[in-house]
């Protein structure tokens, strides 16, 4: 069997139904050199009958340059998930291809997925995230800064800094009370930057809540917009105007739910008698002692990665207080934010791996337990919202079955792997080198983690607010911006850009990584951020790019050249990115496109034209840079 003529995966051209429902039959393709082999099998695992099914496929045609065979076979509509890989004979050898690779014996892991039902949202298939920590994008209303010793939490003292200066806090005092004055205003002020300039057109908004920090990842009330930030009117014109057509693309906006734990100052909590009501802190008669685990009361108490600022929340059984009071009952914190007036369109899930019962930290039956439900609340307010786990590993347990969330950032199969490849750091700026071969191998792998339309709503990030820039691991070399965000927009996907990101915004750990956006690189005069429009209208205009195949086409590791196609029945884009300091000629095999020679493709960065020749086509690509040749 000749391994490089084999390809399937869930894109529009090998599967006629990526996202079945119960009642439709999936009908796989499958490709191989021609006259290469005698026959084909689908053998897929059904979770119904917890058994393996043989199906027989047959050959259906050529491809247009006459390289290839088509196979086909159908696995039946069921509502129960299945799991499948093809066995391929050629008379002498059996070659086994599933979503992990090719091999001789039979995989045990890695095969492809059918989760029938499971929808995750389109508009974030091909969408673009544009990330905001509000304190820092934006100061739209100078009358809601927080002032240098405005108030105190936790014995430290605010400090207000002027836009532009430094995130750390002086004199011993808190990161976490270092202010700079942006807010929701702001935001709402530069959404033409964000839906014009860069054609971005979701918003995720980190956390936005009462809360004493400037991150307020420690919710006091989780009804109300932070002061500091506005209002909840603040907050709905925002998410009125980031909906509307009228000034871009019509957008969507995800907030940080963070659920896993309060902050102490929570009303339900307590801690320094904020409130006039009594906490569980206060007394152990309180309407909320049940909503904590206490070993000790009141001082030793169930948290976040042990801090005594984030009290964790005890999630208790099916109908619990707490499961009612986040997701649950129509006034919950999730359905209200959904709902009208405000309608926003998903949720950002903080640290959902630990929310549990008891003080218990998650990855256990009852955390799956409460996702599952916390899906069905979200959906029962909107069909279309999106639920987006954060975790830093393979997230498989919460994406794999279509029950809990539908994606979630992608720390693991994007930001690790480019940081390595592109960088030669991780995303923690230790040292770790990969050749162009690790990284193709890397991303094939934990692309197969994931059903394909999890795959196409991960959220691929470059910097996130809890690791250094990206721009500071490349050394402040803007070209590796430049070919981060040429991989990021032609990537299987939703590009997510962390505010400061599209300018090579530098910064080293939190709180570094949350400087105040500089306004003056952040205009389209700004080379990094003409190429960051420039490569949204590319994502835009091209669904191949959004939802089509993908498909490896050329490693060298010596030159550190990656290559790879997109395409749908449409188009087909062959990607060349140059990862070396030097210009290097790459010849791209688009004859595994079906590309036919003869025929032109046109680079949609440089606008030159190309003849496919010999079934390649041979293109002069810059250091760190890449060619995005499509037809
Ligand atoms: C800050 C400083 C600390 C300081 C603390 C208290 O960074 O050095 O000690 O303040 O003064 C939020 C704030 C942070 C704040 C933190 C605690 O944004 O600025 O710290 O609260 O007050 C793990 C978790 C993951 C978590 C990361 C940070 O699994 O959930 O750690 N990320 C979310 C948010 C954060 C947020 C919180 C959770 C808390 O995105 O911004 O912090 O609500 C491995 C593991 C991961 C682990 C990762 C990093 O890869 O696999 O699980 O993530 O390392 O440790
Ligand atoms: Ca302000």
């Amino acid at each position: 069997v000749e391994w490089a003529g084999l390809f399937h995966d869930q894109g529009p051209l090998y599967d006629s139904a990526p996202e079945p429902t119960s009642s439709q039959a999936v009908t796989l393709t499958f490709r191989t050199y021609k006259g290469d082999i005698t026959s084909a099998n689908i053998k897929y695992y059904d979770s119904a009958d917890g058994a393996f099914h043989w199906v027989a496929m047959h050959w259906v045609s050529n491809d247009a340059t006459g390289n290839f065979d088509y196979w086909q076979g159908t696995v039946p509509a069921s509502s129960s998930e299945k799991y499948y890989r093809f066995q391929i004979n050629d008379g002498s050898a059996t070659a086994w291809y599933n979503a992990a690779g090719t091999t001789s014996s039979e995989p045990s892991s890695g095969d492809f997925f059918i989760v029938p039902g499971f929808k995750t949202p389109d508009w974030m298939k091909n969408g673009v995230i544009y990330q905001v920590f509000p304190d820092r994008f934006y100061n739209g209303d100078t009358s809601n800064d927080v002032q240098t010793g405005q108030y105190t939490y936790g014995g430290q003292s605010t400090q207000k800094v002027a836009w532009g200066g430094s995130p750390f806090a002086i004199n011993g005092g808190s990161n976490n009370l270092v202010f700079f004055g942006g807010d929701l205003a702001g935001v709402d002020q530069k959404l033409s930057y964000i839906k014009q300039t860069l054609g971005a057109n979701i918003v995720y908004l980190n956390p936005i809540f009462t809360s004493p920090t400037n991150h307020k990842y420690d919710t006091e009330d989780y009804y109300h917009v932070d002061p500091a930030f506005g209002s909840n009117a603040t907050l709905q014109q925002l998410i009125t105007d980031v909906h509307s057509s009228s000034n871009g693309p019509r957008g969507y906006v995800i907030l940080d739910g963070v659920f896993n734990h309060t902050g102490d100052t929570s009303q339900w909590f307590d801690r320094y008698n904020w409130w006039s009501t009594s906490g569980a802190y206060e007394s152990t008669s309180s309407q909320w002692y049940g909503y904590y685990t206490f070993q000790q009361w009141p001082n030793t108490y169930s948290s976040f990665y042990g801090y005594s600022s984030m009290p964790k929340l005890d999630y208790g059984a099916t109908g619990s207080a707490v499961r009612n009071q986040i997701y649950g009952s129509s006034t919950s914190v999730v359905k209200t934010w959904l709902s009208s007036p405000y309608g926003i369109d998903g949720w950002r899930l903080d640290a959902p791996q630990y929310i549990d019962a008891g003080g218990n930290n998650g990855s256990d039956a009852v955390n799956h337990q409460v996702m599952a439900e916390l899906r069905t609340a979200v959906k029962s307010v909107n069909a279309q919202a999106e639920i987006l786990g954060e975790f830093w590993g393979n997230a498989n347990p919460w994406t794999g079955n279509g029950q809990e969330w539908d994606s979630a950032l992608n720390y693991d199969g994007f930001t690790q792997p480019v940081s390595e490849w592109i960088n030669g750091y991780d995303y923690s700026g230790n040292a770790a080198a990969i050749p162009a071969s690790q990284f193709d191998s890397w991303l094939h792998g934990t692309r197969a983690n994931y059903p394909t339309n999890v795959q196409q709503t991960m959220a691929n990030f470059l910097t996130s607010h809890d690791i250094q820039r990206f721009a500071q691991r490349a050394g402040g070399d803007i070209w590796k911006t430049y070919l981060a965000l040429i991989f990021q927009m032609t990537y299987v996907g939703t590009p997510t850009i962390y505010y400061g990101d599209e300018y090579g915004m530098q910064g080293g750990n939190d709180p570094d990584n949350r400087r105040s956006f500089d306004w003056t690189q952040g205009t389209n005069t700004n080379a990094a951020v003409a190429l960051t429009q420039k490569l949204i209208a590319i994502r835009n205009q091209y669904a191949a790019l959004r939802t089509g195949s993908f498909m490896s086409l050329l490693t060298d590791d010596t030159n550190k050249l990656y290559s790879y196609g997109r395409f749908d029945q449409n188009h087909r884009v062959a990607v060349a990115l140059n990862n070396d300091s030097t210009t290097h000629t790459v010849t791209v095999p688009v004859w595994q496109l079906s590309m036919t020679n003869g025929s032109a493709v046109t680079d949609l960065l440089s606008g030159n034209t190309y003849t496919v020749s010999g079934g390649n086509v041979t293109v002069s690509v810059n250091g760190h840079y890449g060619a995005i040749l499509a037809q």
